[in-house]
């Protein structure tokens, strides 16, 4: 029988390709080139499964250009470039890496709110433009992490794993805002407690994002709810661009409106709002929460595990709409 064909869409760890190619045909991309959507279509053609990244849209019309794509593995937890009602119509399994990256963005989150509160990046940047002559009381005053509130805004995984680093191990007090609440056990463990999101926003000292990006997430900090933060506060978002409307936070930073940000992800990236990358006050990165060798290392092998057990007849160990598509098969 023939082998299966697979695409794995970027490159990636030559170990973790040749786990993939002692099962399948595999086509990929050391290269690292960023396909259009007619070169990932045509790349797709004959395959039954991508091994995919967050550049990779795979939607209705991908979909219904590569009948016999049958897997999409996601070297990511968030799915947002998957159209999952799509997959389920098409009958194509969709797969993620949920925990392996966890406590990695966790820390990478904690790093970025205590970069902002501290104001690192800015006196760095002074640092190294040779501005520091002298020792001054107030030189780049920033505020404390110990003891201030921390407000969390979306509550899964990461962000339980985000209050857990601050109820415990900075005494923090910690709330939250998610659509679903968590068990009063749950919310013991991680010591936070729920509140509306205007609460959230008024009662923040440091306020992270780590929730999905959907329609509804779409903009969920904008002009309207920045004005609610309060002057001193701090926000730093590991979640998704598109959460923050971009344009809004520069603004806000900029007339201090709250006092900084720390933003590893971007509406459009890698193109970054022009006007963030010239207000002092926001600490940027390249979207690499989840960078550690080892947690990219895990993300890709769970990838491949997903896009090995859905074409080899076994389970997929961490599947998005698994339970879905066997509704639609019975
Ligand atoms: C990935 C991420 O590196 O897992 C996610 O959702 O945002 C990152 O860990 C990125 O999406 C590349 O696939």
């Amino acid at each position: 029988m023939a082998r299966q064909q697979v695409l794995v869409a970027r490159a990636v760890f030559p170990e973790v390709v040749e786990r993939l190619r002692a099962h399948f045909d595999v086509d990929d991309n050391p290269q690292d080139s960023i396909f259009t959507k007619a070169e990932l279509i045509g790349r797709l053609q004959g395959k039954a499964g991508a091994f995919t990244t967050g550049s990779e849209r795979i939607d209705a019309e991908v979909l219904a250009a590569c009948p016999q794509l049958r897997v999409v593995a996601n070297m990511a937890v968030g799915y947002n470039n998957f159209d999952i009602p799509a997959c389920n119509a098409a009958g194509v399994l969709a797969t993620n890496t949920p925990d392996v990256l966890t406590e990695t963005t966790a820390d990478f989150g904690f790093a970025l709110m205590m970069a902002a509160a501290r104001r690192m990046a800015e006196s760095e940047h002074f640092l190294r433009r040779g501005e520091w002559n002298r020792w001054s009381f107030d030189m780049f005053t920033g505020s404390d992490i110990h003891g201030a509130t921390l407000a969390i805004l979306g509550m899964g995984r990461i962000g339980q794993a985000i209050a857990r680093r601050g109820a415990l191990g900075f005494g923090m007090k910690v709330i939250y805002h998610n659509r679903s609440r968590l068990a009063a056990e749950q919310e013991a463990a991680v010591g936070a407690r729920w509140v509306d999101k205007a609460t959230l926003l008024a009662e923040a000292d440091h306020l992270v994002l780590v929730l999905p990006y959907s329609a509804a997430s779409h903009h969920a900090i904008g002009a309207a709810e920045l004005a609610l933060m309060k002057p001193g506060a701090t926000l730093t978002n590991v979640a998704r661009g598109g959460i923050v409307d971009d344009a809004a936070l520069a603004r806000a930073l900029r007339e201090r409106r709250i006092a900084a940000a720390a933003l590893d992800v971007f509406e459009g990236e890698p193109q970054v709002h022009p006007d963030l990358l010239t207000v002092p006050n926001v600490v940027l990165t390249p979207h690499i929460a989840s960078a550690t060798v080892a947690t990219r290392r895990a993300m890709a092998d769970l990838a491949a595990d997903n896009l090995i057990a859905a074409l080899t007849g076994g389970v997929a160990p961490t599947p998005i709409n698994a339970a879905e598509l066997a509704t639609r098969r019975a």
